[in-house]
């Protein structure tokens, strides 16, 4: 049994993109954010954080880790990469969009949408948005090459590079000096599998 814990209103949503790509069929328990620190998802991830994936009793935490390792497990042919290289380049991009670009990215959030407006600081802002442009032209210039990020063919490492990238949308973050980034992003989270998601408590 595939398992999935969280509600696609958070992170999870990554999980459940990548899942419905797949075609897994699964179960989907919507954790709340506000229930990911009670004693029942405590014993599944001791952080207290969704997402959670449950795999025949075998229980995996960090979203795009779980994304990795259901591509790996159910992606031969379709997210997997096929060779090991393209491996390294998946893991690549998806720690780069954890490292390079989610911290950003969540200090955007917080100074625009989620703080109090006193709390809220122009200045972070104004950093965050500075910080993202080296990730940004990087990203926009492998794109400028191919397709994807690894090349023609849409992959796990797009889909968890644009599922981070999302949280700029909620932003209205301006893609328009990263024209080629801009692109891709759209065409990546128009993907039917994701739109399935925004319909999932
Ligand atoms: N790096 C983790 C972060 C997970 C995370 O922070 N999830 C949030 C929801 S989007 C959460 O569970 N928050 C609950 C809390 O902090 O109590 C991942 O990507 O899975």
């Amino acid at each position: 049994m595939v398992k999935l814990y969280g509600t696609s209103k958070s992170r999870s949503a990554r999980c459940l993109w990548a899942l419905e790509e797949l075609g897994v069929k699964y179960e989907h328990e919507p954790v709340a954010v506000t229930d990911a620190k009670s004693a029942d998802h405590l014993k599944r991830n001791p952080i207290g954080h969704i997402p959670v994936l449950e795999d025949n009793g075998v229980m995996i935490c960090e979203s795009l880790a779980i994304n990795l390792y259901l591509a790996e497990k159910y992606g031969k042919g379709s997210l997997w990469p096929a060779s090991v290289e393209d491996h390294g380049h998946a893991y690549q991009w998806s720690f780069f969009a954890m490292t390079e670009l989610e911290p950003h990215l969540m200090t955007l959030l917080r100074h625009k949408l989620f703080l109090p407006a006193e709390q809220r600081s122009e200045q972070a802002v104004k950093e965050a948005t500075e910080a993202l442009k080296a990730p940004l032209g990087v990203l926009d210039a492998v794109l400028g090459k191919h397709e994807n990020l690894l090349g023609s063919a849409f992959t796990i490492a797009d889909l968890n590079v644009a599922s981070v990238l999302s949280f700029a949308n909620y932003v209205k973050f301006d893609f328009s000096a990263t024209p080629k980034l801009q692109a891709w992003l759209q065409k990546s989270l128009g993907r039917e599998a994701n739109a399935k998601v925004r319909g999932l408590k």
